[in-house]
């Protein structure tokens, strides 16, 4: 039995299972950033990988991939729908993105994400060596750290929470809201995107569990009666910038920018956004801003058009269902409104794209439009900047974005501000060559230099300083 010295534990594995022309089904490493980042880790640290295979009631067993010894934790599709759908995407995903959305709360969803937690744990318990790091991923799992912790105090762990900690007023209305703080604080080192949200977390734990906290520092009680410190930190996530570069720099990437434009009808100007089709994204309101600034004659669609590319997700939650529908008849009014027969207003693709097609998009819009109402980090508009290696085009950026915090030289905007947004999407258009690379190089500056390998490079050598630490103070209770 593999015992691997450094362990990840996410919601999914870092592969997709694909089937060939043949049937014979295999394989295949999911395109995501945190997958790059982790891949040189886990190959150095002999390191294994627990989640969840992507197939409901399907039984795999542990395999190699790359480098990396895989564990599935198998879900069943009743496991599915209320630890996944229910309580993880319809209960936790609106509740941490300020009730964007209105969170159910469920008393089954939350017994089967105590089970589904219990079974995760267990699984990186099996394979982690003794004393060995593991680190956890993201809100699914939020009560992991506390079960390991439990079942082996050998372990140093680690937790990365992708998306917001709310404020107080919002976290307060879980009904679990202690056992999840209990939980999370199970971890060493509980990672967060910014600031404010460490900041979120520490004030829930002193209203809540009346732990002291002092800056990054959390004292927790241990069950001897003496405390330890966990630490509650921003570490904001980012890309794998130079692969961005890398496919900007492509000929054939180049070209299909120029065909791009070309299919469009040559716009002046081309806008651009990119999400999962998510409530949190504003795609609404970015819709709203672009739809009256067309019937303002601000705008026209001979010279400007928006192409909005909203990736098909959750497609099985309700509140997704209803969201597309409103967007889907909000694009076929401004179309109807506003196309000519050679130009259109909006190109509103709901389909997923490779990373290629992607990159060329971003090298055609002259305006990439970020107008999340909250979101984590948001890496489409970190990803923008990487392929712009011409210095050109502009991000306008949502201030609720975790990635406003790092990228000032921004347009920024409140897209609950719909004249604001207006005007900033009037001023990114008309923005002049000069300043348009100004700004790019501050943003590049930034991302080419905080890229994913830095971001996990400083977790886990927060890590290894926790397990220093957890080292000398077990070396003095054994002398005690
Ligand atoms: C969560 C947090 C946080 C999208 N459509 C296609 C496609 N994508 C890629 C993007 C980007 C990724 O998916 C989306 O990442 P975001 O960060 O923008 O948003 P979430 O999915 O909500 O991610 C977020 C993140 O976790 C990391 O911590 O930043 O705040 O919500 O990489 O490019 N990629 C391809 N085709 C598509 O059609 N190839």
């Amino acid at each position: 039995m593999t015992q691997a010295q450094l362990v990840v534990v996410a919601n999914r594995l870092p592969v997709d299972r694909v089937v060939d022309d043949s049937g014979e089904p295999s394989w295949r490493r999911s395109p995501g950033g945190l997958v790059t980042a982790l891949e040189p880790v886990m190959r150095r640290a002999d390191g294994a990988w627990v989640g969840w295979p992507g197939q409901a009631d399907v039984d795999v067993d542990p395999f190699e991939f790359e480098g990396t010894h895989l564990v599935p934790v198998r879900l069943s599709s009743d496991d599915v729908e209320k630890y996944y759908e229910g309580m993880s995407n319809d209960t936790f995903w609106p509740l941490y993105h300020d009730v964007i959305a209105e969170p159910r709360y469920r008393r089954v969803w939350w017994d089967a994400y105590v089970r589904v937690n219990r079974r995760f744990a267990e699984a990186a318990a099996a394979v982690a060596a003794d004393g060995a790091e593991v680190w956890v991923q993201d809100y699914q799992l939020q009560l992991v750290p506390r079960m390991l912790r439990e079942m082996r105090p050998d372990l140093t762990i680690g937790y990365f929470h992708h998306i917001p900690f709310p404020a107080y007023g919002l976290y307060s209305q879980l009904p679990w809201r202690r056992q999840v703080l209990d939980g999370l604080l199970g971890a060493d080192v509980i990672g967060f995107q910014r600031v404010a949200d460490a900041g979120n977390f520490a004030r829930a734990v002193r209203r809540v569990l009346r732990f002291d906290t002092r800056s990054t520092g959390i004292s927790v009680p241990n069950p001897d009666g003496t405390t330890r410190t966990a630490l509650a930190k921003a570490f904001p996530i980012s890309i794998d910038a130079a692969s961005y570069v890398e496919l900007a720099q492509r000929p054939d990437i180049q070209a299909r920018a120029a065909e791009i434009r070309r299919e469009l009808g040559n716009p002046r100007k081309i806008l651009l956004g990119v999400d999962r089709l998510d409530y949190t994204k504003g795609i609404r309101h970015r819709l709203k801003a672009f739809g009256e600034l067309l019937a303002d004659g601000r705008a026209n669609v001979e010279d400007v058009t928006l192409v909005q590319v909203a990736s098909p997700s959750r497609e099985r939650v309700q509140a997704y269902m209803q969201l597309r529908d409103e967007i889907e008849l909000t694009v076929g009014r401004i179309n109807g409104d506003r196309d000519t027969m050679g130009h259109t207003a909006i190109r509103y693709l709901h389909q997923a794209y490779p990373r290629e097609e992607m990159v060329a998009l971003f090298l055609a819009a002259d305006v990439m439009l970020v107008t999340a109402l909250r979101d984590g980090m948001n890496l489409v508009a970190k990803e923008y900047v990487a392929a712009r290696v011409d210095n050109r085009g502009v991000l306008v950026l949502s201030e609720f974005a975790g990635a406003a915090d790092e990228l000032p030289s921004a347009v920024r905007i409140n897209p609950h501000d719909i004249d604001g947004m207006k005007d900033a999407i009037m001023r990114a258009i008309e923005m002049p060559p000069a300043e348009q690379g100004r700004r790019m190089r501050a943003l590049r500056k930034r991302v080419m230099e905080h890229d994913v390998a830095r971001w996990s490079r400083s977790f886990l050598s927060a890590l290894d300083d926790a397990k220093a630490a957890k080292r000398r103070s077990d070396a003095r209770r054994a002398s005690a």
